[in-house]
């Protein structure tokens, strides 16, 4: 051995003896047997792994980069042949281990860098998408796209169905009752200094993080954190139209009736895709991609649409012509069986939106409106993976696409997001990474975007952030029917939550009453099952996975 001990300290794992072939075995390697280059590497890089696991590291990519590393050390010194005596490749194992092959850094001119990762946020949308059926009315052609190049979450749900706590718990891996940001107005980073985002700790292990569009939240032009990237293109407003598009000018059964606000509104505009704030956020991603990257990068993009006002080029509007337009499925009386912390969240969650439109008699241009705006986002991520996929990153590039939450388009006669139910919860997940992920399949496991963070941190192989609460679902990458017994828990203000299952949802309220549906009868979640023959023991499982602490609200951003 010719290091010293402490060199060896500072430098990785190590070995206190000679290494064996047998010494690399798991139980399931015999005494005698004789190994090629290739098979000695893929063992070195089984012990490394194990090293790495031991140190409370990921091995992922490492594996990959170690396994070049060994694979030339000891090919310099492994006899040619069909066969290799074992004491040879023992002798040269040891020697390679002598030199901290192992555990020396990758040269960046030869050495596979760690993958890039394309992170795309979306706003609003919805499971309303050719994505889930074909026989939804939104035409997703680009989402499937890029679902064929990976695994899509058929239930992935967000930790709060709001823009800003739902991106702030995405971004920095912690729940809603963990930090206290339950509201659009909550002051998250002033009220967690030091929570370390997503892209923070990939800018922590040398990624260059940038971003554009709507990643977190944007009240009043607030919340936007510089500390997460290195640049940033903030989302460029809507250009306004001569006129409003829909006529409408006050509230009905809301706010005193008073002027609606300027993003109630929806209509073909404007008249070219350049000008709209979403094709300018594309436009930069797709800049940024084209150029030569030194190091690998992080790069966010937020797509605004389908968020109001639901405007778009008038193309879009045409592929869903009036009299055609498929509306959602509607029953009579879904109400009636809600219980009385269902109607309040009902109350909070802006239902004179809904009353507005329909007093209009405006509820079908609106849900036109409202598919022509996601068609629109469907296209602008399609400009996205042909940026990438003409790029030389396209391999090893992890894309993760995600929306904040889902929309109600009128079920429970609401519009808008702000409650617990499936409509408002669910949103597509599809993660796409090269040589771990499958293809083209889905995943039917209830996740969280919690998930997505820790998830990244295992693909890229960065050292764990300790804080996060989510789970690394690298496992249903590799294998979408892994075993995975853990529902999806999600809040909405403090003291509501839902619990989705495979099969049931749970929902407690702040007032103690609840809800239960069966999804395997009722995708729609018209028939609350609370309080029927068989329900109590069901909600007493699911009542385990509600959170045993929430903390209190943080303070509202001060104006
Ligand atoms: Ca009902």
């Amino acid at each position: 051995m010719s290091s010293g001990a402490n060199d060896r300290e500072n430098r990785g794992p190590t070995f206190s003896r000679p290494f064996l072939a047998t010494d690399a075995t798991d139980g399931r390697l015999g005494g005698h047997e004789y190994l090629t280059p290739q098979t000695v590497s893929m063992r070195i890089c089984s012990v490394s792994f194990e090293a790495k696991k031991r140190k409370g590291q990921q091995p992922m990519f490492a594996k990959q980069a170690v396994r070049a590393a060994a694979r030339r050390r000891i090919g310099q010194v492994l006899m040619r042949g069909p066969l290799v005596p074992q004491v040879a490749v023992a002798l040269a194992v040891g020697w390679a281990l002598s030199q901290d092959a192992l555990a020396q850094p990758p040269s960046p001119t030869e050495e596979p860098r760690r993958p890039n990762v394309l992170f795309i946020a979306v706003d609003d949308l919805n499971d309303w998408t050719t994505l889930y059926d074909k026989a939804n009315p939104i035409r997703t052609p680009q989402l499937e796209r890029l679902a064929k190049m990976g695994v899509m979450f058929t239930r992935a749900y967000c930790s709060s169905p709001a823009c800003n706590p739902s991106r702030v718990a995405t971004m920095t891996g912690l729940s809603p009752t963990t930090t206290g940001v339950y509201g659009n107005a909550s002051d998250w980073r002033r009220a967690l200094p030091t929570a370390v985002t997503l892209s923070q700790h990939f800018m922590a292990h040398g990624y260059r993080a940038v971003g554009a569009g709507k990643i977190f939240h944007h009240h009043h032009e607030a919340y936007h954190d510089d500390a997460s990237f290195h640049d940033f293109l903030p989302l460029a407003k809507d250009p306004a139209p001569p006129k409003r598009l829909n006529g409408i000018t006050n509230w009905v059964g809301g706010r005193g009736n008073g002027p609606v606000s300027g993003p109630f509104d929806w209509g073909p505009w404007p008249p070219e895709e350049s000008q709209t704030p979403d094709a300018k956020t594309v436009d930069y991603a797709c800049r940024f991609l084209a150029r030569t990257h030194q190091q690998p990068f992080f790069l966010a993009v937020g797509i605004f649409r389908p968020h109001s006002p639901w405007y778009a080029p008038a193309e879009h509007f045409d592929r869903y012509p009036l009299d055609q337009l498929v509306m959602p499925e509607l029953l009579e009386g879904d109400l009636d069986d809600l219980p009385s912390g269902g109607r309040t969240i009902l109350q909070k969650g802006k239902p004179f939106i809904y009353k507005t439109m329909a007093a209009n008699n405006q509820v079908k241009q609106a849900t036109q409106a409202y598919q022509a705006c996601a068609s629109f986002a469907d296209r602008q991520i399609g400009r996205l993976l042909d940026a990438l996929a003409k790029t030389a990153y396209a391999r090893n590039t992890i894309v993760v696409l995600w929306s904040d939450h889902g929309f109600h388009v009128g079920e429970k006669r609401h519009w808008e997001k702000f409650a617990l139910w499936e409509k408002s919860t669910r949103t597509p997940l599809i993660i796409v990474a090269p040589e771990v992920a499958r293809r083209n399949v889905r995943c039917r496991r209830p996740v969280s975007l919690l998930d997505i963070y820790p998830t990244l941190v295992e693909l890229c192989d960065l050292s764990p952030n300790p804080a996060l609460e989510g789970n690394s679902l690298v496992s249903l990458l590799r294998e979408p029917q892994s075993e995975w017994n853990r529902p999806a828990v999600m809040t909405w203000g403090r003291g509501n939550h839902a619990v989705r299952s495979g099969r049931w949802r749970y929902i407690q309220y702040e007032d103690g009453t609840h809800e239960l549906y069966d999804h395997r009868s009722d995708p729609h979640e018209w028939f609350n099952l609370s309080g029927k023959p068989g329900s109590s023991r069901i909600i007493r499982d699911l009542r385990k996975w509600l959170p045993k602490h929430e903390a209190p609200a943080v303070p509202d951003l001060a104006r």
